[in-house]
């Protein structure tokens, strides 16, 4: 008898482990779909708009109209997708830019869950409709100047006068905030850390944009200022109290990271893929010396692990298993990974590596705020130290 040979095809470039297979149809789809909108919409103008240090803000009401924001929250107009359907769209949003992953993680993860967890039903069903049609833009206030890792430190204060509470302080480093509409503060009480949701036109409330950044420069940063703003109590976010509140948010937010940085790895990875097979050097292509092909190799295994690692975390998440440590390991290393394949990439561009007309410099310079924000790397591996040890070394 003549044995049969299957002919298993090689793997997908990008898709090394065809970890996409794992994914069900539903989670395919908007995979595809929003794939599509980066291609069509972000790629085209991203480069110009990083370069002139602009948020391209006429991209919000498409990221609404495609249910993104707030999607993985339940009632109220939004998705109500799963969690790895989340951990999808913001890997492909960051496979555009991390400045439209930014702006999409704040707004959901960090301003509309609070209010959906946290806040009253008049507080849910003022502002979270809104949020999901992108009517109402948000920010998230929590880092002061003094030192953002340390938030239990904060100077911020809301004190009681009447039924009224009276903010005084400032943020700083804040996503949205000279767009924002609705920003969500955290301050010190006589009785611990609260949240409030502090409107644009309130006053004593003021905003200021962070110039002459070279990183997230297609995403708005800025200060907040608060002089005496009176907010009424039920401003106040009624559910939650303490440290815990705002920590829990940002436990979302890096979830999300954690996949988005894949996208932007996986952005530099295909694009110095390709340049290495067209650039002559030594009279052969670059693709064919050991030494690119070892880096490429590395890229591909860095970026196959982050993609396994973010599906495992999407499941346990959606599974309700997910501890907050797990997270942190998750942002730690697949943030690390994507820093290390983008800095490597451009490296391997030469001195096309330093141009915007390529993409690796761009993430890049992306990352250097991706590795710090929602948690340094040094926090994070310090968190799943205590974890491991019992004993916290903060
Ligand atoms: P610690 O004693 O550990 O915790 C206080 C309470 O909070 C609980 N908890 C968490 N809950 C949910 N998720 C987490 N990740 C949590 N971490 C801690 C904890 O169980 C405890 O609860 P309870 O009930 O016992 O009171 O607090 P600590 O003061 O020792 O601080 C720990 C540390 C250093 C890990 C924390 O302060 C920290 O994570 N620091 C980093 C701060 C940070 O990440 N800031 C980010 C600001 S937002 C931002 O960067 C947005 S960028 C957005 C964008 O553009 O995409
Ligand atoms: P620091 O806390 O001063 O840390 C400085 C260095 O010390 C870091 O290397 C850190 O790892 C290290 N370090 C800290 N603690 C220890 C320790 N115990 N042991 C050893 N080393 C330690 N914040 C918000 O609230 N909302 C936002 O929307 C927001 N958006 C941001 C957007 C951008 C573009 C950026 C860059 C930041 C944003 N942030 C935001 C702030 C961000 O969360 C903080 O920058 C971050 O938490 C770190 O705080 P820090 O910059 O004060 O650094």
């Amino acid at each position: 008898m003549t044995p049969t040979t299957t002919i298993v095809q090689g793997p997908e470039i990008s898709d090394f482990f065809d970890v996409r297979s794992l994914l069900s149809e539903d989670e395919q789809a908007i995979q595809d779909a929003v794939a599509r909108f980066v291609d069509d919409r972000v790629l085209p103008i991203i480069a110009d708009a990083f370069e002139e240090h602009r948020f391209p803000s006429e991209l919000v009401s498409e990221l609404a109209e495609m249910g993104l924001l707030g999607c993985n929250l339940e009632g109220y107009d939004c998705a109500g997708l799963s969690h790895v359907c989340y951990g999808v769209v913001n890997q492909e949003l960051e496979r555009g830019d991390a400045g439209i992953r930014s702006f999409v993680s704040v707004q959901g993860s960090l301003c509309m869950y609070p209010i959906h967890a946290f806040g009253s039903e008049e507080q849910k069903e003022r502002w979270l409709p809104q949020m999901a049609a992108g009517e109402v833009i948000g920010c998230f206030g929590l880092t002061e100047a003094d030192g953002g890792s340390d938030p239990g430190a904060m100077t911020t204060t809301a004190k009681k006068d009447g039924d009224d509470w009276i903010l005084n302080g400032s943020k700083a480093w804040i996503t949205n905030g000279t767009i924002a509409d609705l920003a969500i503060v955290w301050a010190t009480t006589e009785d611990g850390v609260r949240g409030f949701l502090v409107e644009k036109e309130m006053p004593g409330y003021t905003t200021r944009e962070v110039e002459h950044k070279f990183s997230l420069r297609a995403s708005i940063t800025s200060e907040l200022f608060f002089d005496n703003v009176r907010l009424p109590d039920s401003s106040m976010l009624p559910n939650v109290k303490g440290l815990s509140g705002p920590l829990g948010c940002l436990t979302q937010a890096r979830y999300g990271i954690a996949w988005g940085a894949v996208g932007s790895a996986l952005a530099c990875f295909t694009e110095v893929l390709e340049y290495a097979k067209v650039r002559v050097l030594f009279g052969r292509p670059l693709s064919h010396t050991q030494t690119a092909q070892r880096r490429l190799a590395d890229m591909s295994r860095r970026i196959t692990t982050a993609q396994l690692l973010a599906l495992q975390l999407g499941r346990m998440k959606d599974e309700g298993t997910l501890h907050h440590s797990q997270v942190s390991m998750a942002k730690w290393n697949n943030v690390r990974m994507a820093l290390d394949v983008a800095r490597d990439a451009r490296d391997l561009l030469g001195a096309s590596g330093i141009s915007v007309e390529f993409c690796p410099i761009r993430h890049m310079l992306n990352l250097e705020s991706v590795i710090t924000y929602e948690g340094t790397e040094t926090i994070h591996e310090l968190v799943v130290g205590r974890e491991l040890t019992g004993a916290s070394a903060f």
